[in-house]
């Protein structure tokens, strides 16, 4: 399988995230890439190229142009105040607040494109970000030109970042981006299958009323985790889109035997959609010693579940997403990849 990196992954090295109220090192770190890297390397999984470069079009295709500015702009404007720390949104439009206006301060609009705080935006973000998303079209454009799959090893991730919200270690949204490349050439129908252990809530929004893309996630019940706020199994999509919005969400300790039945109801909803292209925002925080989820999927899990994946026989385009656990990070990745190549 075509493997596409860029080593621009490494300028988003950002030095705090807000945790439990206090700055702590980020955990979506650059050793993350390297590791999957190195297991890339290690395996043989196939030719591993650099990103072509892509207009900013096909990531305005989904993103507000606005958005897209912020996000070019915000470390230099936030640095230019001579703040001591990383841009971290502190001030939100609330309920009974404006929900359009944009303020002009840098404060103001963290608040306005920001859904969470946890994440800040460092020097170096955006470049980082335009380079993962130049990954995943890279890698959506080497099927377009014949590949049957293709690895796209993004970083930072993007399941959560919605048309003009940042949040959840996101900026764009990479998979969603490569979804519409899809479509843009031709394709009717895409699936995005979301097997990150967090509900992907930009891409859900996203396509949310729309017929030519399913979501599917696998997630944490927002209850209990990340993002709270979206991904109850109620939300099934709207207008034209209903009926194509599919959440699973599983509570604290769901085991590989509950998870993998979720899995395969997805997988006949996508095989009666007989989507013409499958994308797969493949995060691998689902594991067991994973710090910050609660999902209980051990190593040898990652490959069954590549090959549920492969039963689909579609093109399958997989786009890195989450996990944490950095020392099991490229097997448990490459595990997938593997499980999905029949190896
Ligand atoms: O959810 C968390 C979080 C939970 C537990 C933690 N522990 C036990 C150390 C630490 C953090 N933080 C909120 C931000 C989560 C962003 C998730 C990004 C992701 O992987 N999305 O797929
Ligand atoms: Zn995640």
């Amino acid at each position: 399988m075509l493997t596409v990196f860029s080593e621009k992954h490494a300028l988003r090295d950002a030095r705090t995230e807000l945790y439990g109220g206090v700055l702590v090192p980020p955990f979506e770190c650059p050793l993350r890439a390297e590791h999957v890297l190195a297991r890339v390397k290690q395996v043989k999984l196939g030719e591993i190229v650099a990103p072509q470069h892509f207009d900013i079009e096909a990531v305005t295709r989904i993103h507000d142009a606005d958005f897209i500015r912020f996000l070019e702009t915000c470390w230099d404007e936030w640095s230019a105040l001579g703040f001591e720390g990383e841009a971290i949104a502190t001030c939100w439009p609330a309920r009974g607040m404006q929900q359009e206006r944009i303020p002009h301060h840098i404060e103001g609009k963290l608040g306005h494109y920001a859904l969470a705080a946890e994440t800040s935006i460092s020097n170096g973000t955006w470049e980082a970000a335009r380079a993962s998303v130049n990954v995943a079209l890279s890698a959506q454009a080497a099927m377009r030109d014949g590949a049957r799959q293709a690895f796209a090893l993004c970083r930072p991730p993007g399941h959560h970042a919605a048309r003009d919200m940042f949040g959840g270690y996101c900026f764009i949204n990479n998979a969603a981006v490569a979804a519409q490349a899809f479509l843009d050439q031709g394709a009717a129908r895409v699936a995005l299958l979301d097997v990150d252990f967090h509900h992907g809530n930009g891409s859900q929004a996203i396509f949310y009323d729309r017929d030519d893309v399913m979501f599917l996630s696998l997630h944490g019940d927002p209850n209990d985790a990340f993002p709270h706020f979206l991904g109850y199994a109620d939300e099934t999509g709207a207008g034209v889109g209903e009926g194509y919005n599919h959440n699973y969400p599983m509570g604290p300790g769901t085991s590989f035997k509950t998870w993998g039945a979720a899995l395969e109801d997805a997988c006949r909803k996508i095989a009666n959609y007989a989507p013409d292209a499958l994308v797969i925002s493949l995060g691998v925080d689902t594991f067991e010693h994973d710090p910050i989820s609660f999902f209980k999927l051990a190593s040898d899990d990652f490959k069954r579940y590549g090959a549920t994946i492969a039963s689909l026989n579609l093109p399958t385009l997989f786009i890195m997403e989450g996990g944490y656990a950095v020392k099991e990070i490229g097997l448990n990745t490459v595990n997938v990849l593997a499980g999905y190549e029949g190896r």
